[in-house]
């Protein structure tokens, strides 16, 4: 089995019912198990910054799937979940982004699949949830404590649970 660490966005609809319903897919689809789950967070959108916010969450998983296989089945839980990439702009609003940050030490640099994510480091809407589960997770040689503490953070808002 691996392990994979997967970010979810989203700013359209119910998103924290949407993060809840993907993740039970996640785990069904994926051949996976849940290891865990952070809090969902409030965040100011990144890129595109005219238009709502986002709420992020990660989780980690074991699964039996290679990496390309995984971000296949991710592609088509963020379809049965509303995602239309043909009606949407690059960092624009969207139902469900499923972003595969990383996967146990594998390193794929492909435009379809990029190993760990590219973008990563630039992002506290990535960092603060998997700070959250995972603080002495390194990727790249960074630590993820050590990453987020170079970022602002201002915006970014725990939501109560349940999760
Ligand atoms: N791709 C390559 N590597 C990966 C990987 N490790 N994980 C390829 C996922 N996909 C990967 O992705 C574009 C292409 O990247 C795919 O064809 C895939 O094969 P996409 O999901 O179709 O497009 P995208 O999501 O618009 O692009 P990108 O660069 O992933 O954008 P973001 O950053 O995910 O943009 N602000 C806040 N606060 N929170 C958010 O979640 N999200 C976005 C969406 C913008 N601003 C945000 C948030
Ligand atoms: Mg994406």
């Amino acid at each position: 089995m691996a392990h994979a660490v997967i970010a979810l966005g989203g700013n359209v609809g119910d998103v924290r019912a949407t993060f809840q319903k993907a993740i039970a897919n996640i785990c069904g689809m994926t051949q996976g198990a849940l290891l865990a789950r952070s809090s969902d967070y409030a965040t100011p959108p990144w890129g595109e910054v005219a238009q709502e916010r986002f709420v992020n969450a990660c989780i980690e998983i074991d699964t039996s799937l290679d990496p390309h296989a995984l971000l296949f089945t991710l592609q088509k839980i963020e379809t049965k979940f509303g995602r239309d990439r043909a009606k949407e702009r690059r960092w624009g609003p969207r139902t469900l982004d499923l972003d595969l940050i990383a996967y146990d030490d594998v390193s794929v640099q492909k435009p379809e699949l990029t190993l760990p994510h590219p973008r990563l480091f630039e992002r506290a809407f990535v960092l603060v949830p998997l700070a959250e589960i995972s603080p002495d997770r390194v990727i790249s040689g960074r630590s993820v404590t050590a990453a987020l503490a170079g970022l602002s953070t201002e915006g970014i808002e725990r939501l109560p649970g349940p999760v």
